[in-house]
């Protein structure tokens, strides 16, 4: 039984943990820093440029932004992290927010996080690994904005980051590109083969 990624529609925004939806279908969440391409992905994910507002100033998205795909499962699109014109209240809040997200004891499927394919992972970013290592949450690293490198290119940064990052050993990643899509459609079938087994189990 496969997922129609393009029959996803807006549900809703939440500011705090109690406006978020009911956790009755698979949640997948999107992390990353801000301008990281989260919301160009869930776009690209559902074919539809019109879905997830894209950030023409970054660091837009202040709450959680919800869609809801094919009536089976939700995107959680969450705010983006570190950025730096953000004032220092603002990035709390940011913050609060996630953190609260991930300790809650909601329960999600898979975290997909996101990392620039041109730039060195922040800080931020190795944190994030280790908490999802440590608390053993599934995860997939998706590095974005793959038409502004070469295949080649491609190649040598995903084994540069190999060497510093803590991947898992059983971590899948990919490479993508909202812009002209490259590497969408193995994605899309890797959410629906890591979703099989809990999406059998809720119809
Ligand atoms: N070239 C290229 N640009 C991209 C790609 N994905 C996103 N962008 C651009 O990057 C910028 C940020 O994209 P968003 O999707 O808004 O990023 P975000 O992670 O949702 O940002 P926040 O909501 O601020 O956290 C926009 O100008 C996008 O057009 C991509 O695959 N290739
Ligand atoms: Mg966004």
């Amino acid at each position: 039984m496969g997922i129609a990624f393009r029959k996803t529609t807006f549900w809703g925004v939440a500011a705090d943990l109690a406006s978020c939806p009911p956790t009755d279908r698979p949640e997948i969440v999107f992390s990353g820093k801000s301008n990281v391409g989260k919301s160009s992905l869930i776009n690209a994910l559902a074919d539809n440029r019109k879905l997830a507002r894209v950030s023409a100033t970054p660091g837009k998205t202040r709450t959680v932004v919800y869609f809801n795909v094919d009536d089976k499962l939700y995107f959680a699109d969450l705010p983006g992290y570190g950025y730096a014109k953000a004032s220092k209240d603002v990035k709390e809040k940011f913050n609060k927010l996630c953190d609260q997200y991930f300790v809650s004891g909601r329960k999600f499927s898979l975290v997909l996080h996101l990392i620039d394919i041109r730039h060195a992972p922040s800080k931020d970013d190795v944190r994030m690994l280790e908490y999802m290592n440590q608390s053993g949450i599934p995860y997939f690293l998706v590095f974005t904005k793959c038409d502004k490198l070469s295949k080649a290119q491609i190649r040598k940064q995903l084994i540069e980051f190999s060497k510093f990052l803590d991947f898992h050993d059983d971590a899948h990643c990919y490479a993508v590109s909202a812009d002209n899509k490259f590497g969408i459609e193995e994605l899309r079938n890797g959410i629906e083969e890591f979703l099989q087994d809990e999406l059998k189990d809720s119809m």
